[in-house]
């Protein structure tokens, strides 16, 4: 336990990562300039990006990859209007086990959001960042929004704002975004094309009137395009996420990266689409597909290049509280928010929350040293591996392979170990006994993978998953993952080149 109570992850008592020559001095290795090849923030670390965005992306969970392993975000379900129609979408629909975008269990007040961040702040020390993000747009009603920043940040300063939308009503409220200190922007732009765009949009609400068509796809293109603009030119980091939606705007989605990036945006998060018949979208009702893992990875190394590619987006919903991939939300209720909030004292939170940070600085530079010192002991090679880790977060191997509800994907290669993806599972440990059923899902889920890295695996599934031709890996059980992961494949490496001899 830290002197602040809080119960922080402990440091691993050996360091098992060792340095292994493979093909060649260090000096020869592809892998030298990684950290800006992955992306400096979706993809990676922020390290290579100027020291201004660096210190916004540092612990927004979103914006960087690497902070998502050690922070929190929240959204507070404030904004339940919106001002245009998506095919995907129906916020009718409410269920607390589903999790996407749009669907919330409570809707809130400015003044209960207020408390209840800082009942969440109380509990979860982690939180950096409170969004607003529906259930419907965050500007289609926006003195709602407003009103709940100004309450958040008088109550807590050095959490960060952060607001999505679907740009339709952004260019009309930039300034004051800007004055009230939001620095992240998430903009849903699916096509820069109206005629793709009508495909998506049905009709949306724009100066006292219903547009539908061609029309309306062009209106939003333009006030997407210009919101975006402004945004930048008012120095807020824009991230813009895309729905792919097969056959309708995958392909056209290349075009719209460009768009965006020649703009100014920061990071681009193309997300798949969620369609079922039972959610009642439009697209769920027709039997629009969304995309395989396969497709949407393809895509999304399609258009990395200069700009940033997020890759670890969980598709929270308007009302998700914890670390992307969980969600605490249900633990806080307008029953109990009142209760929390009164027995909590602002200040000490605060301290609470500046120590995890400190905490959270030694471990990220400890890891950064064990996974420059894992790069350094592999030669170069053309070899590539998807391999799936099971991990609680802190960026550690530190979960049971029978708990993970998601396994975290990383290419590995001579240039370092990138995250590409997660991989959502049923859970095979219930308690007290194994969901024996659940296994070929997971083998499935894993399809792909060579290896999976985990805490500790029982004898069944271990079976079963070398059956599949999946390693099963418990030797860096608690290890840093990208250090682990390196050490890993450089032996692998070894031995195939022993092999080959
Ligand atoms: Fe929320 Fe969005 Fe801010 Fe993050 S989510 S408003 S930028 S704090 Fe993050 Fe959730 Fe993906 Fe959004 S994982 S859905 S990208
Ligand atoms: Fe739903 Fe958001 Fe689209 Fe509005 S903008 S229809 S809330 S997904």
């Amino acid at each position: 336990m830290s002197p602040h109570g809080l119960s922080l992850p402990e440091a691993p008592t050996a360091r098992k990562i060792i340095p292994l020559i493979v093909g060649g001095p260090a000096s020869a290795k592809s892998g030298a300039c990684s950290t800006a090849v992955q992306g400096g923030c979706g993809s990676g670390s922020s390290a290579g990006l100027p020291q201004h965005i660096r210190d916004k992306v540092h612990d927004h969970p979103c914006y960087s990859a690497e902070a998502h392993h050690h922070f929190a975000r929240m959204h507070v379900a404030v904004a339940p209007g919106c001002n245009i129609q998506c095919n995907y979408c129906n916020r009718k629909y409410d269920c607390a086990n589903e999790s996407r975008p749009g669907v919330v269990s409570e809707k809130l007040t400015p003044e209960l959001a207020a408390k209840k961040v800082l009942a969440v702040a109380a509990r979860i020390p982690q939180l950096s960042v409170v969004g607003v993000a529906g259930p419907g747009d965050a500007l289609a009603l926006p003195e709602k929004t407003f009103r709940t920043f100004d309450l958040i940040k008088a109550a807590a300063p050095d959490i960060r704002l952060c607001l999505s939308t679907n740009g339709l009503a952004l260019p009309d409220h930039v300034e004051r975004i800007k004055a009230l200190g939001v620095d992240h922007v998430t903009i849903t732009i699916n096509m820069i094309d109206p005629d793709i765009g009508a495909q998506i949009y049905p009709w949306i609400f724009f100066d006292h009137k219903r547009w539908r068509g061609v029309e309306a796809a062009r209106i939003l293109h333009e006030r997407q395009m210009l919101g975006l603009e402004m945004l930048v030119a008012a120095d807020v980091l824009v991230k813009v996420n895309s729905v792919m939606i097969p056959g309708i705007n995958d392909r056209h989605l290349a075009e719209v990266n460009e768009a965006v990036k020649s703009r100014g945006a920061f990071l681009h998060n193309i997300m798949p689409l969620i369609s079922d018949a039972a959610h009642g979208t439009h697209f769920g009702l027709t039997g629009q597909r969304g995309p395989t893992p396969a497709e949407l990875k393809a895509l999304q190394d399609s258009c990395e290049g200069e700009m940033q590619m997020m890759r670890h987006c969980r598709q929270c919903r308007a009302d998700a509280v914890g670390m992307l991939g969980e969600d605490r939300g249900a633990e806080f209720t307008s029953h109990n928010i009142d209760a929390i909030a009164a027995e909590t004292d602002a200040d000490s939170m605060m301290e609470a929350r500046a120590a995890y940070r400190s905490f959270v600085e030694r471990e990220r530079a400890d890891q950064s040293a064990a996974t420059d010192a894992a790069k350094a002991t592999v030669g170069a090679t053309g070899e590539t591996r998807l391999v799936a880790v099971a991990t609680k977060g802190s960026g550690r191997i530190n979960q049971h392979f029978g708990h993970a509800e998601e396994f975290q994907v990383y290419e590995i290669s001579s240039a370092g170990a990138k995250f590409v993806g997660h991989r959502k599972v049923s859970l095979y440990c219930q308690g007290g006994y194994d969901d024996d059923e659940a296994l070929p899902g997971i083998v499935e889920a894993l399809a792909g993978c060579v290896a999976v890295f985990v805490a500790k695996i029982g004898h069944c599934p271990r079976k079963d998953l070398t059956a599949a031709g999946i390693e099963t890996v418990e030797t860096y059980a608690h290890e840093y993952i990208e250090a682990s992961l390196i050490d890993w494949f450089a032996k692998s490496m070894q031995a195939h080149q022993v092999n080959a001899a």
